[in-house]
């Protein structure tokens, strides 16, 4: 399922020259088939060609940032603290505590390739400095709900899903994507823990992937993404639960089936393929009515969608929501 091939575009940072930078790029969006819409951003590269040529950097895309904010997607609630949402974690790889952002720090993040595979015309592997100099980033502040009601508001770095979904070209069959994390049991001492149906996975419709407020983020606060927040690569989905957000990323699956998700897996009752944000529709065990603002004493009536009904309830608008359990 994760594929490892060497892309012919992947040459040694050593070799890199502006030059050989730009016909790189060239290569990328022909092999790419996404030359129009890629090209629209052409002027968002100059910084990823500066990071890659960022010789000896242990973070080679550390250059890409900060990126520009997208005001677009602003939040009425202040920023959390950046040292909270960095030493608060939920990432099970590493343990069931909140207190892994240690412990995450072994993680290797070089080399990582992202696979995309299934579904489409052509599968992929992408180096993830590759792909970063090539996405147009851009920073969103987002709220972000987890299933146990706590709530935070973080700027995003990233790109959204939608460019990577139409660089994967998606055959006409495909329905749904499947996401996987890593798994390095040296450095993940979680993943001993043969109870939980490992790998952590994930999974949205073709649909949602494509909405705009989907995102693929590679770092906060206008830093790199910390290890522990998921690096170098991961999804957020702000109208979700958090356990959607499916951290450090190695492979994108188009399939034509929906997935089983990790959670699922464990409790299907408590934790659904949907969990859409809902204040009305308790989880079995605690009420969700209202959340509790991280790095504050103060709780918040808990909004439909997690605040973000405007845009993404058409998502869902031809489904039968008590069929589905959108909600859960
Ligand atoms: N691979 C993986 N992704 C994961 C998790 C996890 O345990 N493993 N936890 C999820 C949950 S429950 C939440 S709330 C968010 C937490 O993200 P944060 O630590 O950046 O706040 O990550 C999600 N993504
Ligand atoms: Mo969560």
């Amino acid at each position: 399922m994760w594929i490892k091939r060497r892309p012919d575009w992947d040459i040694p940072e050593s070799q890199v020259t502006p030059e050989s930078i730009y016909r790189q790029r060239r290569r990328f969006l022909t092999q790419a088939g996404a030359g129009t819409a890629l090209a629209l951003t052409a002027g968002l590269m100059g910084p990823g060609a500066r990071a890659l040529a960022q010789e000896g950097s242990q973070e080679p895309s550390a250059g890409l940032y900060p990126v520009r904010r997208n005001e677009a997607y602003a939040v009425e609630r202040e920023l959390t603290e950046e040292k909270l949402a960095t030493t608060y974690n939920n990432f099970y790889e590493f343990g069931s505590s909140k207190n892994i952002w240690r412990q995450a720090q072994e993680m290797q993040l070089r080399p990582w390739t992202v696979a995309v595979s299934g579904l489409v015309e052509q599968e992929r592997s992408f180096d993830i400095d590759e792909l970063l100099a090539h996405m147009p980033l851009e920073e969103r502040v987002y709220r972000f709900r987890c299933v146990e009601a706590w709530a935070m508001v973080v700027p995003w770095s990233g790109f959204e899903l939608s460019h990577l979904v139409a660089l994967a070209r998606p055959k006409a069959e495909a329905r749904y994507l499947r996401f996987t994390t890593a798994e390095q049991p040296e450095a993940m001492r979680g993943l001993r823990a043969s109870w939980y149906p490992w790998p952590y996975q994930e999974g949205l419709t073709l649909a949602e992937a494509r909405h705009p407020l989907a995102f693929m983020a590679s770092g906060i606060y206008g830093k790199p993404m910390p290890a522990q927040n998921g690096a170098p690569l991961r999804l957020v989905l702000p109208w979700k639960y958090g356990f959607k957000s499916i951290k450090s990323i190695v492979a994108i699956e188009f399939l034509a089936e929906r997935p089983t998700t990790f959670w699922e897996t464990i409790a299907a009752n408590e934790y659904g393929f949907w969990a859409n944000v809902n204040p009305e529709v308790p989880h079995p065990r605690w009420s969700q009515a209202e959340e509790e603002i991280l790095g504050t004493d103060e709780k918040v009536p808990t909004r439909l969608y997690n605040g973000y009904e405007e845009q993404v309830a058409g998502l869902y608008a031809d489904m039968d929501g008590e069929a589905e359990k959108l909600f859960m």
